[in-house]
């Protein structure tokens, strides 16, 4: 829930693990010495069902191996050991069509003018639902990158995430921020009710974690990003991520300061753009930390799973939280490396941020 008493949302409802600075206490610990293998990725045979919707190409789904191995050990691995991506373990998914890029602002605009749709964030928070929040904070807002003038120690991210009034999907940087020139970057400041609401619209849904994950590995199996082993290949930038000294500097070196519009980026194995990096995607499963180790626990191969059926993050253990996938323009080894292909974010569900957007999925045969 946004803390409009603070002026600011909770540490955890920022939209994702490059918002974080924290570690749960399962993130803390050693993890163990050994992790399953991944085995190969066994895509279903047969071609597509039919012509591909607008923008979306066809995911064949089938088995795969599911999660990261402690990134601590890879090249450029940065800090965070990501507990909550293991143990890896075998999943299958049916067939789906998916949307070449994240939802943009052009595609949401559209929906808004068909359906007069109001996002949360530009809602008023009403009293009843932040009981002892000062009347002067109930105000419609949302969470916005603020980088720090200084180096500042990169334990407390409440400096450099600021709760701004008038900041939406509308404003992403702010009230004074406007869409101009804007229309091919993926939307933000999108709560996962609001993705919900577009994907209803669209005739499609969000994806499910499975899903999100069988897509963005394009066929690989085991690879740390979604293209292979090596994140900077020949000196090619393959996603939207941040370089310089975190928070303060973003030397864009990938080519982009910030966000960046979508495609701008080549495709994984899919066909998929920006499935790493640029914006944060939601998907559907509510996070909890442990969610692998149970359907490792259960044995044999998950079938569409669909998350666990509540809720849980012991850091903030009164949020509800969904997870979030494939990192954002402000991931970098030095603090979170969330755009490796197999790591988790997580947020609370009425909180958006402007490096939060979501793509969606539609069935084989849906219309
Ligand atoms: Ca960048």
């Amino acid at each position: 829930m946004k803390n409009l008493a603070l002026g600011i949302v909770t540490a955890f409802a920022l939209g994702a693990g490059c918002a974080r600075t924290s570690e749960t206490p399962q993130e803390s610990a050693t993890p163990p010495a050994t992790v399953p293998a991944f085995a190969p990725t066994m895509a279903n045979a047969g071609p597509a069902p039919g012509a591909a919707p607008e923008g979306m190409v066809w995911i064949p789904g089938g088995e795969f191996s599911m999660g990261a191995v402690d990134p601590r050990g890879t090249v450029g691995g940065g800090p965070d050991p990501m507990s909550d991506a293991r143990p890896i373990h075998r999943v299958y998914v049916d067939g789906f069509w998916m949307d070449a890029t994240e939802v943009t602002n052009d595609e949401f605009t559209r929906f808004v003018d068909a359906t007069g749709y109001v996002t949360v964030a530009e809602r008023t928070p009403r009293a009843e639902d932040f009981p002892g929040a000062p009347p002067e904070n109930l105000v419609a807002g949302s969470v916005v990158f603020t980088p720090p003038r200084e180096e500042v120690p990169l334990n407390n991210h409440y400096r450099w995430w600021s709760y701004l009034h008038g900041a939406s999907w509308r404003h992403p940087h702010g009230a004074k921020s406007d869409l101009r020139g804007k229309g091919r970057f993926p939307v933000v400041h999108i709560a996962y009710e609001d993705a919900e609401a577009y994907a209803r619209w669209a005739g499609k849904r969000l994806p499910t974690e499975a899903e999100w994950e069988f897509a963005a590995r394009g066929g690989l199996s085991g690879k740390v990003y979604a293209w292979g082993d090596d994140f900077h290949p020949k000196g090619a930038w393959l996603a939207n991520t941040h370089q310089g000294r975190f928070p303060i500097e973003d030397k864009g070196e990938d080519g982009y300061r910030g966000i960046a519009p979508v495609a701008r980026f080549p495709v994984e194995g899919y066909g998929l753009y920006d499935i790493s990096g640029n914006v944060w995607e939601w998907v559907s499963d509510w996070y909890r930390p442990d969610y692998y180790a149970r359907l490792a626990a259960a044995g044999g191969v998950a079938r569409n799973p669909q998350g666990p059926d509540t809720p849980y993050d012991p850091a903030e253990p009164t949020e509800k939280k969904r997870v979030h996938r494939g990192g954002s323009y402000l991931c970098t080894e030095l603090y979170c490396t969330r755009y490796m292909v197999g790591t988790r974010g997580k947020g609370e569900a009425s909180t958006g941020s402007d490096h939060l957007g979501f793509r969606c999925v539609r069935a084989a045969g849906a219309s």
